[in-house]
């Protein structure tokens, strides 16, 4: 029945082709996807759950998966390429998680109450704030500066009956004619999570609050000077999927940016922002049953940086130069306190103060050849520095490589070309890129960290080359009547790839470890991704959407990489009358036959779940409520996917209310 219902919903919207936002024919080409977020446009009214995480807000793109080690901090993977080749920033701010297990991603320090939109570039398609191959996200915060004058506010309630999740959330602000201010608040607690059939998964539950301030001043009609600070802090966070929780996950985000934008000439938008960030992470095991040995794991991370980003456009170029710089600093330890108490404890670093700093200018051209055609160009030059300062863990890690030097230089660089038509109805492109990356510090310095997923414990490589990747991609898409369609296709060929090998000559340290992997660089690894979106509006009051998404990774010996999607599609129906909004979605993967067993995978099955929804919403004068409620994983299946840690499963039926209230008051401040 539910596999009808599937392929059904599979077949009428695969007749209709769809994607997630045409760019406008009649601005220069934007390859990027823009996932809206906040509640500034009408679109956010399709939004079937606007309270969700930012993860899951992210994870509508195509081409972002999200690896979960819970139901908290999920990792996002763009192109099948997780966070060592990727860089996820805040308004343009490079942030570094403080945990050696990845269990803090950049978007866990954020709210969807501090977020309008999410720009997710595939590859090289975006001018971003560091050296990447896979992609980027930039996600973009609330802009208060062009909001009406007066007073501007809203409230925001939620509850989810599966695990208790509770949201509660707020804001406040003023905008008058030289000056605006805005605070918002946001808090989340749930308990521990059911997967399908009511199994409780243990240590799953959460606590977050999140507490953002903003403020501006127009110097005058063109210039404009504006502060941002966001608090996050997550307490009591159980990761099931892995051995140890976090007590204490906690981000502070400053920034100060001066913005120019001037009404006329050459340039069109000149932006500065310096900014500092600082992350504390604290692993904890004292709740878990069977500890063989008690162990402390804090990490932090603290980065200073700044950037100037200008924008201009002459005849018909639009160009964009960007310098960039970041100064970061890692550490992260591990105390070991052996039951008998007579033993010494154990200390060692396993993040050894790495210090990494950055300078980058990015250049980029969009040239309009003709009124439907258009090419960019782009080129993104860094110099890359890492020192371990901390002399105990340089020391320690001179045990593997003695001839090892604290500093090391590199000089990145990246170049992309894409062209690109659209007359509106046939729209296609292509494009060429070359980029580079250092290896993350845990690549580079790691000591010692325990993989729980393959039970491995990995050594850093200091020595390991930059990695090198050839990238090709095409895009074609189609608007006929109220069908709309965009397939888009990527290829990496990443030279010098990096990822752990074993190393059958030392002792592992974790208790019950299987081994030690050292990363090195494989010859070569090539990824291969292909998503369709396809969209049809039946009528003014229904819209069926669908997407598929193919991926494949294979090493230079022909075997599976790890952690790549298998085929996984989604099918939906949309209703809106009015008011009322409802809609079902279909979502599913197939099973992942092409699994990574050399790396440790083992086989994920299929699965297809079903979730529905509706909501009401309304409006008088400039005030707003809207309740959104629906079901997910209605059969209350028990599933899991390749992209689960350790195979944990996914949250069983969930049945969620949200509900949103704002106000304008408009009035002379
Ligand atoms: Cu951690």
């Amino acid at each position: 029945m539910k596999n009808t219902i599937a392929v059904i919903l599979t077949v009428i919207s695969t007749i209709c082709w769809a994607q997630e936002k045409q760019p406008d024919s009649t601005e220069t080409v934007n390859l990027n996807e823009i996932i809206v977020i906040g509640k500034k446009t009408a679109l956010s009214q399709k939004q079937s759950k606007s309270l969700t995480s930012v993860e899951d807000y992210l994870q509508k793109s195509s081409k972002i998966n999200m690896i979960k080690r819970g139901a908290y901090a999920w990792e996002p993977v763009i192109n099948n390429m997780s966070t060592e080749r990727t860089v996820i920033t805040i308004d343009g701010m490079r942030i570094f998680g403080a945990c050696t297990d990845k269990m803090d991603p950049v978007t866990s320090y954020v709210e969807v109450s501090n977020l309008s939109e999410a720009n997710v570039a595939s590859g090289q398609q975006a001018s971003c704030h560091g050296a990447v191959i896979g992609g980027s996200v930039d996600l973009k915060r609330n802009i208060y500066s062009q909001k009406e004058t007066g007073w501007n506010g809203s409230f925001t309630s939620g509850y989810e009956t599966n695990n208790k999740h509770k949201i509660i959330g707020g804001s406040l602000g003023c905008n008058n004619s030289n000056f605006f201010g805005h605070i918002d608040f946001m808090h989340r607690d749930a308990d521990n999570y059911k997967a399908g059939n009511g199994k409780k998964i243990d240590f799953s539950q959460f606590t977050k609050y999140n507490f953002s301030v903003s403020a501006g001043y127009f110097l005058n009609q063109k210039n404009l000077i504006e502060t941002s600070i966001i608090y996050d802090k997550a307490t009591d966070i159980g990761y099931p999927a892995l051995p140890m929780d976090v007590s204490l996950a906690e981000a502070k985000i400053m920034s100060l940016t001066y913005k120019y934008i001037p009404d006329s000439g050459f340039i069109t938008n000149w932006e500065t922002k310096v900014y500092f960030n600082t992350i504390t992470h604290k692993m904890d095991d004292t709740k878990r049953p069977s500890v063989t040995i008690h162990m402390d794991m804090p990490g932090w991370s603290d980065t200073y940086g700044f950037y100037s980003k200008v924008k201009g456009k002459f005849e018909n170029h639009e160009f964009l130069a960007d310098l960039n710089s970041f100064y970061n600093k890692s550490v992260a330890e591990m105390t070991m306190y052996p039951k008998d108490p007579k033993e010494n404890l154990m200390f060692m670093y396993t993040w050894p103060d790495v210090r990494t700093f950055y300078n980058g200018l990015s250049l980029e051209d969009n040239i309009k050849i003709s009124a439907e055609s258009s090419l960019r160009i782009s080129t993104n030059l860094g110099f890359h520095s890492n020192t371990a300062a901390d002399d105990f863990g340089l020391q320690s890690l001179r045990i593997f490589y003695p001839e090892m030097e604290a500093s090391r230089n590199r000089f990145l660089k990246s170049f992309s070309g894409n062209y690109s038509q659209n007359n509106g109805k046939l729209e296609y492109g292509f494009g060429l890129a070359y980029a580079e990356r250092a290896p993350s510090i845990s690549e580079g310095y790691g000591f010692y960290l325990y993989n729980s997923n393959d039970f491995y414990d990995y050594i850093g490589n200091p020595d390991l080359k930059n990695e090198k990747a050839l990238e090709g991609n095409a895009f074609l898409g189609l608007k006929i009547n109220r069908l709309h369609s965009k397939i888009t296709t990527s290829y990496f060929h990443i030279s010098d790839y990096i990822i752990g090998k074993i190393d059958p000559n030392v002792l592992p340290m974790t208790i019950g470890a299987s081994g030690i992997k050292i990363y090195e660089a494989l010859d070569y690894a090539t990824i291969f991704n292909s998503d369709l979106n396809l969209e049809y509006t039946v009528s003014q009051n229904w819209n069926l959407k669908t997407q598929v998404v193919y991926s494949l990774g294979k090493d230079n010996e022909g075997n599976n990489l790890p952690f790549i999607s298998p085929l996984r599609y989604n099918a939906g129906i949309d209703f809106k009358k009015e008011k009322f909004n409802a809609g079902i979605l279909a979502l599913g993967n197939l099973a992942q036959n092409e699994f990574a067993e050399t790396y440790g995978q083992t086989r994920t099955r299929d699965y297809l779940i079903f979730n529905i929804n509706a909501g009401y919403a309304f409006n008088w004068n400039k005030n707003s409520v809207q309740i959104q409620t629906g079901i997910e994983n209605v059969f209350d299946k028990y599933y899991t996917t390749f992209s689960d840690w350790n195979k944990i499963p996914r949250l069983g039926r969930n049945v969620f209310v949200n509900l949103s209230f704002s106000f304008n008051y408009k009035t002379l401040i």
